[in-house]
């Protein structure tokens, strides 16, 4: 007979190609050693240490999949699932960081970007020398980001930007933004989605932070507020147009999503099973009870099939083989079993589940976030209801 590993029943880990396990562990060492010890300061304090980009980027952390001539370490799509999984692992906020600057700053300069644009940023994104953030949402325009308003003016050798961008991760730190705007070349005109790379000193260009938030508030969340800001041709995505530009960052960030959930649920599951042997009542540990092993036996169940459903789906994005619906079934799954698994450690730990040391309420207060962005847990709910159905739930 086999054994059963409680921290990985059906051997997920064993199924890692050598490189991949290689990542994971580089990752793990560095994510228990220098950010786990900065968590409950991050959290309690609002406060994203600057020198984390730096060392991010020390470990090839950032932009994992770029091509190394850019910077990249040309890893695979599952490394960067194990990545985002153990960087989340501590902080869901640290991953959000991590996932910006890697899906929705790096991939689109790599996927969209000129010769010129690449050669450019990709390297110095990719040591953190610059730190990028992506603006797509608006005040008024959050789960239908089609209507956004946001207006890039054609003018002699370039574009004038004018808009506000809202909940927007990094941007009170970021060099760089890739603003979606409506480019268009005359104001009467209808326009069309493109995007741009802004550079944060520019005139008219401004990303005040958004204080006080209850989630994720180890990440440094803004907005951008753009008033007639001059962006030369050179830094428009030359062939792109349409919603498709955005979506496909968003498809990176979202699988990254799915995969970073399992580490803030396995960290969750861990500490709710330690707590359950250590604390007593009644005259033997709460983990004796059934009520409790069973909260215990569903935590575990529901993260071997997270772990499997992310490996599956980074071996499909390895092929080339992803479809935008298998990632939003992952991203809504993962991220809606972890809030739940979370939800439940916070239970078993009683009163000490509201303490931040204990770090599972603030693993709950954070994936509060994770089911809001990147699209809803209904919004991706209604993508899969539209490619079951074919037909369109939005409006
Ligand atoms: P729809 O008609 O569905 O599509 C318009 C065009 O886009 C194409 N498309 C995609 N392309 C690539 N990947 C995808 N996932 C795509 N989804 C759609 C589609 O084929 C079409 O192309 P074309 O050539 O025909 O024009 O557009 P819609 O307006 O009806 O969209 C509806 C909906 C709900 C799917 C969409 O608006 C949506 O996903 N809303 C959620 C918004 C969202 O996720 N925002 C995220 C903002 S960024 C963020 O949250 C970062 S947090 C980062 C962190 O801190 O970790
Ligand atoms: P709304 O769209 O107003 O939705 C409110 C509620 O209505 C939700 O429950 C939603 O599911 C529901 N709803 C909406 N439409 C429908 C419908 N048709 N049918 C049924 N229900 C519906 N954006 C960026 O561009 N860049 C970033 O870096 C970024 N970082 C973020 C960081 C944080 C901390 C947060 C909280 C958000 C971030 N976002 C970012 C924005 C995020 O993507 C949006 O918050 C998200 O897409 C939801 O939009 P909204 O907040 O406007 O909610």
């Amino acid at each position: 007979m086999s054994t059963f590993d409680i921290d990985d029943p059906l051997r997920f880990e064993e199924q890692l190609s050598e490189d991949d396990r290689m990542i994971m562990e580089s990752a793990r060492e560095y994510a228990q050693e220098h950010l786990e010890p900065r968590a409950v300061k991050g959290n309690q304090e609002e406060y994203f240490d600057p020198s984390i980009p730096g060392e991010l980027a020390e470990l090839g952390l950032l932009g994992s999949f770029v091509d190394p001539k850019y910077g990249g370490s040309g890893a695979s799509q599952t490394a960067y699932g194990l990545i985002a999984r153990e960087v989340e692992r501590v902080d869901s906020g640290y991953r959000s960081f991590m996932s910006v600057q890697s899906s929705l700053v790096m991939h689109p300069i790599a996927k969209f970007g000129t010769e010129e644009q690449k050669q450019k940023y990709l390297p110095k994104l990719s040591n953190a020398e610059l730190i990028g953030c992506f603006g797509l949402t608006e005040p008024d325009h959050g789960s239908d980001p089609g209507s956004l308003e946001t207006v890039a003016l054609k003018t002699d050798g370039g574009w004038r930007i004018t808009g506000n961008k809202m909940w927007i991760t990094n941007s009170p730190i970021a060099d760089i933004a890739i603003v979606w705007a409506k480019a268009k070349e005359n104001k009467d005109e209808e326009g069309t989605i493109r995007g741009f790379i802004v550079e944060a000193d520019a005139k008219g260009y401004s990303a005040p932070k958004t204080k006080g938030k209850m989630s994720l508030r180890a990440s440094e969340t803004g907005e951008i507020n753009l008033e007639e800001v001059f962006v030369p041709d050179e830094n428009v995505f030359p062939e792109v147009t349409g919603l498709k530009g955005p979506f496909s960052c968003l498809n990176s960030a979202r699988y990254g999503i799915a995969w970073g959930t399992v580490g803030a649920a396995e960290f969750c599951y861990r500490k709710s099973r330690q707590y359950a042997l250590e604390r007593k009542q009644f005259g033997q540990p709460i983990g004796s009870t059934q009520l409790v092993q069973t909260k215990l036996a569903n935590m575990l169940t529901d993260i071997t099939a997270m772990q499997q459903l992310v490996l599956r789906l980074g071996q499909l994005r390895d092929r080339g083989e992803d479809h935008p619906s298998m990632i939003s079934l992952a991203k809504r799954n993962n991220s809606m079993k972890a809030l739940e698994i979370a939800r439940t450690a916070r239970d078993i730990h009683g009163g000490n589940g509201i303490m931040g040391e204990y770090r599972v309420i603030h693993h709950l207060m954070n994936l509060e976030t994770v089911i809001t962005y990147e699209g809803t847990h209904d919004i991706h709910g209604l993508i899969l209801g539209r490619e079951i159905t074919g037909e369109q739930a939005f409006t």
